[in-house]
């Protein structure tokens, strides 16, 4: 374990989406770090209606001790893209089901970033939500074993609960 992360083990997760009307896909996020015993903050930012109070949010995220953003964003979906220019910290971006392109233009937009600054793309809408909360969980599980162990249990229930034969 790193000395920094040992002297201080109050990880955060920062669950960031563009818009109110992202809420109820970002919300299964919340509730796997919550079964993994990991804080988590959410938060209300736009790339474009709210840019200040993105760039407020990215540039303080390490100093508030967020070690992974999830960012949720819809359409032209530039939020998790500009979270990653402002801070270093691992962002990991969730397309949301658009209305008019079911996501299609959320994922492109979130997954075609100019090579230099990463984002880690998840899949559209609800799976998507869900894997970049597992994928936080396993970031943080390198420095906590609590996590590690929530994780693993998780995964084995879910191996479990896969019946042998189709009824
Ligand atoms: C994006 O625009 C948001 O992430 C959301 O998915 C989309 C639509 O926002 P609303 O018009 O529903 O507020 O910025």
């Amino acid at each position: 374990m790193l000395k920094s992360m040992k002297k201080n083990k109050n990880f955060k997760v920062a669950i960031v989406m563009g818009s109110q009307s992202d809420y109820k896909t970002m919300q299964l996020s919340t509730k796997i770090l919550k079964k993994m015993g990991i804080k988590f903050e959410t938060r209300i930012l736009s790339a474009h209606r709210t840019p200040k109070r993105m760039y407020e949010f990215a540039s303080k995220a390490e100093k508030n001790n967020f070690k992974v953003i999830i960012a949720g964003a819809g359409g032209s979906a530039h939020l998790p893209g500009m979270i990653a220019a402002i801070t270093h910290l691992p962002v990991l971006g969730v397309p949301i089901e658009s209305k008019k392109l079911k996501g299609l233009d959320s994922l492109l937009s979130i997954a075609q970033m100019p090579k230099g600054i990463p984002v880690g793309t998840l899949a559209i809408g609800e799976d998507g939500a869900i894997n970049a909360a597992l994928l936080a969980s396993a970031i943080i599980a390198n420095y906590d074993s609590g996590v590690k162990k929530k994780l693993n249990n998780w995964r084995s229930t879910q191996t479990k609960s896969v019946k042998k034969r189709p009824k």
